[in-house]
């Protein structure tokens, strides 16, 4: 089986959970992308009817439409049955790290919103600790003096050694490096921690939000209530 395998059995698990009429988070990444395909297609065969969903990005938007699903918002609906999304990381705790598709705040909104939110991940997401897989741990800042937002990350995370923090840039294409700019017009600086990150979790998310140019960062800390895993053995589901 290969990754990709994976996450559609993960992502399948997940669409079996949802019943006709329910309001669905609709997440962002490529392992939710199996989700919304499968719920356009019972959709489309009569077997759910009446769903609405509330897109997590202007990408999961776009697809969600393609796929026939109606889509509405947090406006209309404040409180979401069930939310259906990837993650880059999962802790034992279920704690998460997400917004490598740098779609983290309106994730961390309709997710904070939602009854049960169900993570999908293949296998490979499974850390001992987060930040423990060296990738980055996001944080969305606003644009206007990111430099000295990012010098104050970066201070606090000054004694743990090996960190360090990047705006996340891309190539436009002239190829020339340009600053990544989110739906809600914000920039990302992501954070990387050779070792994980130490400390109370929650600590370290408040200490990261108490500066005044962070808007978010992408510690989902205590948000899922179940997991669904797809391995090479077989699949997981485990409830917080
Ligand atoms: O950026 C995000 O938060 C995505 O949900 C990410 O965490 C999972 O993306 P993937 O399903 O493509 O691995």
């Amino acid at each position: 089986l290969s990754q990709d395998d994976l996450k559609r059995i993960a992502a399948h698990r997940a669409v079996d959970l949802v019943e006709s009429g329910m309001v669905l988070g609709l997440g962002t990444g490529s392992t939710t992308a199996h989700a919304l395909d499968r719920l356009g297609d019972l959709r489309r065969r009569g077997a759910l009817r009446d769903i609405v969903g509330i897109p997590t990005s202007l990408k999961t938007a776009a697809h969600a439409t393609a796929v026939g699903i109606p889509l509405s918002d947090l406006d209309a609906h404040p409180v979401v049955d069930l939310s259906i999304d990837g993650a880059d990381e999962v802790d034992p705790a279920l704690n998460l790290v997400k917004g490598r598709g740098g779609s983290l705040l309106r994730e961390k909104m309709i997710e904070g919103a939602s009854r049960r939110f169900v993570v999908i991940v293949d296998e490979s997401k499974l850390v001992t600790c987060l930040g423990g897989s060296g990738l980055a741990v996001p944080v969305e800042v606003v644009p206007f003096c990111w430099k000295y937002t990012l010098g104050q990350l970066e201070r606090l995370f000054d004694n743990d050694s090996g960190f360090y923090a990047k705006l996340r840039t891309f190539s436009d294409k002239e190829g020339v490096e340009m600053p990544f700019v989110t739906d809600n017009s914000n920039y990302i600086i992501d954070l990387y921690f050779e070792k994980g990150i130490g400390g109370d979790l929650d600590v370290v998310s408040d200490s990261i939000l108490r500066f005044p140019g962070v808007v978010e960062h992408g510690m989902f800390l205590g948000m899922a209530t179940s997991v669904i895993v797809a391995g090479k053995n077989g699949v997981t589901v485990t409830m917080k």
